[in-house]
């Protein structure tokens, strides 16, 4: 079958004829409830609600969704479900089960999390059950333990290497929209508010700001520590109470581990600035999720490591350990800062800052963003321990 643009009616009868799909939903395919909530700003996704079960569809699109005019290769879905299936058995419960993938449709089947909700939204309602950030930590800590060189055989580096570095077309949106276009004039930054204007001006001349922006486009480009889920925001996590689950590793690359942890840490980083009143709270999030990342990789790696230090015993293994996690922090620490910009001044903003209440209250959240944003990539090179990294947040 070759590739179309499913509707709901397509779907439902494509469904109809995948007897392993359909018999999950239950009942005849007509009386299947399909509903399309897309919300990201590539795909559509549909969620289809059966007398026995309910599954939710995601398709990828030959453009992006919020940009018609903006073509995008369909295998974006081949590398997620690719992602899904090299991270499942390291994080099971922490991400939807995937059923099926269609490579003609280029069609994602999976576990619908009907009860869930974005983290994004539930933090913007308030609404989110404190913890979720630890969960977040152990997360990133496994998939480092199952697709990194430092907990591996090099074999498994290598193969994951070859089965993600074809996934250009999103690793270039990422070079593009996280690591340079904030920087540059750009047609695909949106236009500044006018109060804005000085700051957008000011990120593109900043010879300083751009050294240490290097910096992490080389971390970015050259080092391959693990596999990364590549776009870990808080649009990418849903939950329900204390489920927790990733979605979206359409964006799944080998790359430095401190890429994931910065955009989690960058994404709450920006709910701060929408909502200071959270300091408390967000503080609390964001050391958990350290604390618990940093646990988890540091005693699985006390347990055991890859050819990459075959040759560590007890004596010497906790120093190359300790070394590791001071390089995963400045990263960290940089990405999280890149993220914070990109968000406020580039093509995909966040919802976020539609807290703020008053045009200037949003102006200052958005000149708060840019100021730490800038102050963690520009001092990440020479940070030294988590608390650190608070305070450059004001935390
Ligand atoms: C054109 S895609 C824009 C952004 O949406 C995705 O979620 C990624 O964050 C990407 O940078
Ligand atoms: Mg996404």
């Amino acid at each position: 079958m070759t590739y179309r643009i499913l509707d709901a009616q397509a779907l439902r009868e494509w469904l109809a004829q995948r007897h392993d799909l359909s018999g999950r939903l239950g009942g005849a395919a007509a009386d299947w409830d399909i509903r399309e909530v897309s919300d990201g700003n590539l795909n559509t996704v549909f969620l289809v609600n059966g007398p026995a079960g309910a599954l939710c569809c995601k398709q990828a699109l030959p453009h992006v969704r919020v940009a018609p005019d903006w073509p995008m290769p369909l295998e974006r879905a081949l590398y997620e479900s690719r992602y899904m299936q090299a991270v499942a058995p390291a994080v099971t419960g922490l991400m939807p089960e995937l059923f099926a993938y269609d490579p003609d449709l280029f069609l994602l089947v999976m576990e619908c999390l009907t009860e869930h909700e974005v983290l994004r939204s539930a933090l913007i309602a308030d609404q989110a059950a404190p913890g979720f950030s630890a969960v977040i930590g152990s997360y990133v800590a496994r998939t480092v333990q199952a697709t990194g060189w430092v907990s591996q055989p090099f074999e498994t580096g290598a193969h994951l290497l070859e089965q993600f570095s074809g996934n250009t077309a999103l690793t270039r949106i990422t070079v593009d929209l996280i690591l340079t276009d904030p920087y540059r004039v750009c047609d695909r930054n949106p236009e500044p508010e006018e109060g804005l204007r000085a700051d957008v001006k000011a990120l593109q001349t900043d010879q300083v700001l751009h050294q240490a922006v290097g910096r992490l486009q080389d971390r970015f480009l050259t080092a391959r520590q693990a596999l990364l889920h590549g776009d870990l925001h808080t649009g990418s996590i849903m939950l329900d109470g204390a489920d927790v689950r990733v979605i979206d590793g359409e964006f799944a690359t080998m790359g430095p581990i401190g890429f994931d942890c910065g955009l989690y840490l960058g994404n709450l980083a920006l709910h701060l600035c929408a909502a200071p009143h959270k300091a408390d709270a967000i503080r609390t999030e964001m050391l958990a999720f350290w604390q618990k990342f940093s646990e988890e990789l540091r005693t699985g790696l006390r347990a055991g490591c890859g050819d990459m230090w075959a040759l560590s015993g007890p004596a010497t293994r906790p120093a190359l350990i300790e070394t590791f996690l001071s390089e995963i922090l400045r990263d960290t620490a940089g990405f999280c800062g890149l993220e914070m910009i990109r968000r406020t001044v580039g093509f995909a903003q966040v919802a976020d800052y539609g807290l703020c209440t008053t045009e200037q209250e949003r102006l200052l959240a958005r000149q708060k963003a840019l100021q730490i944003g800038r102050t963690l990539i520009v001092e990440s090179v020479s940070l030294r321990s988590f608390d650190s990294v608070l305070s450059l947040m004001g935390l």
